[in-house]
């Protein structure tokens, strides 16, 4: 069958008639998947910046981070290590709604999303300024647990779930791609699981 890109692929579909990218097995359980201890994040210390590329950089602490206007938004997530959980129910702000926050510079191209822990990875601009792009903070209606990335996580269905970024303290607007942490071990500068980005390209 034609996939979502129009390219004829392996594209098999769940019980529920929802595509499975190539490479991957549908689970319903939630694994953790974090390089490293869980860091500890107290609310009343917690930080977001927004730097790099933009006319005045910006700080938000809690309360003024959820001051912001709140989505709520379905959508799929496929890790790289191969397992995809197609349906979940992600709250938070869209990344368009924080971007607004900041004049960011035309030179801008990419961003580098900063955690708590010292943990990064980088997306183009114009993937983040998609519709389904968010910072959550419930997943299926719960409040994210500080294992799956809480208190707020990037969520980006559209790629490999090592870009959606877990306790996530900041992004950066840059001129141009730079590796963040899997991707300067090997992993996919972009990452689109429809096209089975994985790994470098070592012949590219
Ligand atoms: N800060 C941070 N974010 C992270 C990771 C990590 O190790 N540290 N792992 C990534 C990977 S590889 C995946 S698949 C998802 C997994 O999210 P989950 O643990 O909520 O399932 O988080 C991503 N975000
Ligand atoms: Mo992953």
């Amino acid at each position: 069958m034609l996939n979502r890109l129009g390219r004829l692929t392996k594209i098999k579909q769940d019980q529920s008639g929802l595509e499975v990218p190539s490479g991957q097995f549908v689970t319903e359980k939630f694994p953790v998947l974090t390089f490293g201890p869980t860091p500890k994040i107290d609310l009343a210390t917690w930080k977001f910046s927004i730097t790099g590329l933009v006319d005045e950089e910006k700080m938000l602490d809690w309360e003024e981070f959820n001051s912001l206007p709140k989505v709520t938004l379905d959508a799929e997530f496929h890790c790289v290590t191969q397992w995809s959980r197609l349906q979940n129910t992600w709250e938070g702000v869209l990344f368009t709604d924080v971007m607004k926050l900041a004049n960011v510079k035309p030179e801008a191209t990419h961003v580098m999303a900063h955690c708590y822990g010292g943990y990064s990875t980088n997306v183009a601009l114009d993937v983040l300024m998609d519709d389904d792009v968010l910072f959550a903070q419930k997943h299926d209606g719960e409040t994210l647990t500080s294992e799956h990335g809480g208190p707020l996580r990037l969520v980006i269905p559209k790629r490999y779930g090592w870009k959606s970024a877990k306790w996530l303290n900041g992004i950066e607007f840059m001129p141009e791609d730079m590796p963040g942490f899997w991707e300067i071990r090997g992993y996919h500068m972009n990452g689109d699981p429809w096209k089975e980005e994985r790994f470098w390209d070592r012949l590219g």
